[in-house]
């Protein structure tokens, strides 16, 4: 039992159970009694519905305490969570859920009918739950008759306690499998690594279904036995006036950027922070040293990805350099390769690689694909391009991957080129990404119609992507050609439309917002 994450929090917990846990500006409040009372309740609930260890929870849900609680009742009930962004639409849905075939699905209120539809569609056979906004709905109504006291279930610490899906380069979306020890170890060392205090309050303002607000931030609160404020969703004025009430921040480089246009950020408003934290994409020079001018603070970037959690840190105390991402964690390997594999020494180029408990046991369903993303050795091939200087700090300077990082979110431009592409009248398109003032990159699809057009026009194509397409997806700007560039071996040269898009997008053409 003790190899079950739930357990390690637990034992965490503060002795005063009453001392709170979840605190929701004008809303909600959960105490650390409470969470544990109904983790068991939702744990039986589940259970009674006939989840078994090992077996797959889908949630759609908005981010609440209830939410948080189901997180830590699946894990509890040794259960396997699976969290989906609440922006998938009906095609990404119905293939997580062909594909993880849950035993059980948690989706918001409203949308009861279309999951309950998907999950024939895909041809599984699931208990649908729903949980809304403010602690309403099926779960928590079944949940409410149940007894608090639930044996934690026995798990081992290589078994999974969730999968989250990511998109990719090629094929199908994979789902990355992390075991109760990638998360406790993980957690276990950002937590010392970021210092965290019993008076600590973090703010979160974090959307809960990806690794930065889920794991990284609620994970270390909870192994840390205090408080956080939890915000449903960010809003940047509300976040600035939160910052006396709290002393860590976790945020995405878009959330430094819009504090950074607002009157209100100030010392005086950061006067109880100790720590701003930024990751899940790369934070600006400018941001950084505005942010530093504007309230005194030197923002901590860090490193990681959903295959592992945090692979680097900036130092909590020591240099916390612009444009690096710090140190590899202590438990951390972290090395340079080149294009054979080879170890590139300190100075060079390369792929960065990684090792250690937080790494991912592979791709759900995909043996082949797992093998393919490590070494003989055992390192993950990240796919992110990077060097380590003579200090020992990374510094991120490119991706191997056709990857677009909008706002924190990644963007798989093949995802996006394959929706577009089965649109009527559609040629071929490419999807690429241009830097955009408020979320860093935002996609732009260049489409070859067929003669004629048949009619499609920019605005059409993404009206038609939008019910396709998580909206963080759909390209924020659509323009139609005649033809794309290509290379003398046929490929398209992204970097040649690039270049071309980047003078229309200055020049105004394209919409930076
Ligand atoms: C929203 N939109 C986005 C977008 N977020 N478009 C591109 N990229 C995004 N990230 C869409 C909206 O749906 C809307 O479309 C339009 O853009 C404007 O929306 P908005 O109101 O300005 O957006 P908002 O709701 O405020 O959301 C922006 C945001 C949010 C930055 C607050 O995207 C966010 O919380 N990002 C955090 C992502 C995150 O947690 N990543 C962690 C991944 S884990 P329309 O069509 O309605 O006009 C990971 C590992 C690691 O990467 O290392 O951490």
């Amino acid at each position: 039992m003790k190899d079950n994450l739930f357990e390690l929090f637990r034992s965490r917990f503060p002795a005063d159970r009453s001392r709170p846990f979840i605190d929701v500006p004008g809303g909600a409040t959960l105490s650390y009694g409470a969470l544990e009372a109904a983790t068991g309740r939702y744990a039986r609930a589940l259970t009674d519905a006939g989840v078994k260890p090992g077996e797959r929870v889908a949630v759609q849900v908005d981010k609440s305490p209830e939410a948080v609680v189901l997180y830590l009742a699946c894990v509890r009930a040794g259960a396997i969570l699976l969290p989906l962004n609440t922006a998938y639409q009906a095609d990404e849905l119905e293939y997580f859920l062909g594909d993880a075939a849950p035993t059980a699905v948690v989706c918001q209120p409203h949308r009861k009918d279309e999951m309950t539809a998907l999950v024939g569609k895909a041809g599984i056979k699931a208990h649908v739950f729903t949980l809304g906004s403010v602690g309403d709905g099926t779960l928590p109504e079944q949940a409410a008759d149940k007894a608090a006291e639930f044996e934690t279930a026995k798990r081992g610490g290589d078994d999974i306690a969730a999968i989250l899906y990511s998109s990719g380069t090629t094929g199908r979306p994979k789902g990355a499998m992390m075991s109760h020890t990638n998360l406790g170890s993980n957690a276990a060392t950002l937590h010392k690594l970021w210092g965290f205090r019993p008076d600590d309050v973090l703010l979160h303002c974090l959307p809960i279904f990806h690794t930065h607000g889920l794991f990284v931030a609620i994970n270390c609160v909870l192994l840390n036995g205090s408080a956080m404020i939890f915000c449903p969703k960010f809003d940047a004025e509300q976040a600035i006036a939160l910052f006396k009430r709290a002393t860590v921040f976790m945020g995405v480089p878009t959330f430094y950027t819009r504090f950074l246009t607002s009157p209100n950020l100030s010392p005086e408003a950061c006067t109880s922070m100790r720590l701003f934290i930024s990751g899940s994409a790369p934070l600006l020079t400018e941001t950084f040293e505005a942010f530093s001018a504007k309230t005194g603070h030197t923002i901590l970037e860090r490193y990681g990805m959903t295959e592992g959690g945090m692979f680097t840190s900036n130092p909590l105390d020591g240099d916390r350099l612009a444009g690096t991402v710090g140190f590899p964690l202590p438990d951390v390997d972290l090395r340079i390769t080149g294009e054979d594999g080879q170890v590139l020494p300190q100075g060079e180029v390369g792929i960065i690689e990684v090792k250690g408990p937080n790494i991912f046991k592979g791709y759900w369903n995909m043996p082949e694909k797992t093998k393919a993303e490590f070494t003989a050795d055992g390192f993950f091939k990240s796919g992110d391009v990077g060097v380590i200087d003579a200090r020992g700090y990374v510094s991120i300077v490119g991706r191997a991957k056709d990857l677009i990082i909008s706002g924190g979110y990644n963007v798989y431009p093949k995802e996006v080129e394959d929706a577009i592409d089965r649109l009527e009248g559609v040629v071929e398109s490419a999807v690429i990404g241009m830097p955009h003032p408020d979320f860093g990159e935002a996609g732009l699809a260049v489409v070859v119609t067929a003669p004629g057009g048949g009619g499609l026009t920019p605005d059409g194509i993404t009206a038609s992507l939008r019910g396709r397409l998580a909206n963080y997806k759909v390209p924020k700007q659509v323009v139609l050609v005649t033809e794309l560039p290509r290379n003398a071996m046929g490929k398209v040269q992204k970097n040649v439309l690039r270049e071309s898009y980047a003078a229309l997008w200055q020049a105004g053409l394209g919409k930076a917002s």
